[in-house]
């Protein structure tokens, strides 16, 4: 009986480990196929995409986000491209002896080296952008104030004594500050073409900027949970020229 085991057990962890690593290499495939497929069919437009940018900021973001993107598609080309290898090669040879020294060189090459030689350059990429975007190329000659009630937006243009609500207006081709605040819950600003997304908390009052390239209509929309409607907490922003911008704010004065 031990005879008969000794000869079929190795053989059948063997084909186990061979089946796993074909299934494996299989899910891999498949989910790079969804991936691609689902990021073809969003594409890359829309009021909504931040891969669609149209300000300073946002541009910059979309800069660093493609980068990350890039590296991060070719770690996992390479690790699909090692798995392929090890089944190729497992078909075409047997188990060989385990060999410490090649072991520990790839656990401290792949799990220590390559990761921070990877991950460092990120990192500082990311802290010269989140520098390089945290202050407007040049002072922002208007204030908005946005307070978020459950669900929507209260719009103040304090230096022009205007109050709207659920629709804001900015002059194209300049910063702008804006003041953010919250009445009940934490809601988050976020004008995806525009500028990165800054949370809106109660009892505080969080400062952005943004700038608008060209006249358009721009989406906001909440991107904090913040209840049952968080999902319809959303308001058009018009950049307008500064010509219509300020017919807008006389029309509305009035
Ligand atoms: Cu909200």
């Amino acid at each position: 009986m031990s005879y008969a085991l000794d000869n079929i057990f190795p053989e059948n962890l063997r084909q186990n480990a061979r089946t796993g690593v074909v299934s494996a290499v299989r899910q891999a495939f498949c989910s790079t196929l969804l991936l691609v497929s689902v990021g073809i069919l969003n594409g890359c437009a829309g009021i909504a995409s931040t891969l669609d940018p149209a300000g300073p900021q946002a541009e910059r973001i979309a800069v660093l986000h493609w980068i990350m993107f890039g590296v991060g598609g070719a770690v996992y080309a390479g690790v699909l491209g090692l798995l392929f290898f090890a089944v190729w090669r497992s078909q075409r040879r047997a188990a060989a002896e385990p060999d410490d020294a090649r072991g520990t060189l790839l656990i401290v090459g792949g799990g220590i080296v390559l990761p921070l030689l990877v991950l460092f350059p990120l990192w500082g990429l990311t802290l010269t952008s989140m520098n390089e975007i945290a202050e407007p190329p040049q002072p922002p000659r208007l204030t908005i104030e946005i307070t978020g009630h459950q669900w929507w937006y209260e719009v103040r243009y304090p230096d022009h004594g205007v109050t709207t609500a659920g629709e804001v207006h900015i002059p194209a081709g300049e910063p702008v500050l804006f003041e953010l605040r919250s009445v009940d819950v934490i809601h988050s600003f976020w004008a995806p073409r525009l500028a990165g997304k800054t949370d809106m908390v109660p009892g505080v009052v969080n400062r952005m900027w943004l700038e608008a390239s060209q006249p358009g209509t721009y989406l906001v929309e909440c991107a904090e949970f913040c209840g049952l409607m968080h999902a319809k907490m959303q308001m058009p922003l018009y950049a307008e020229s500064p010509e219509d911008f300020a017919a807008w704010l006389a029309s509305q004065r009035k």
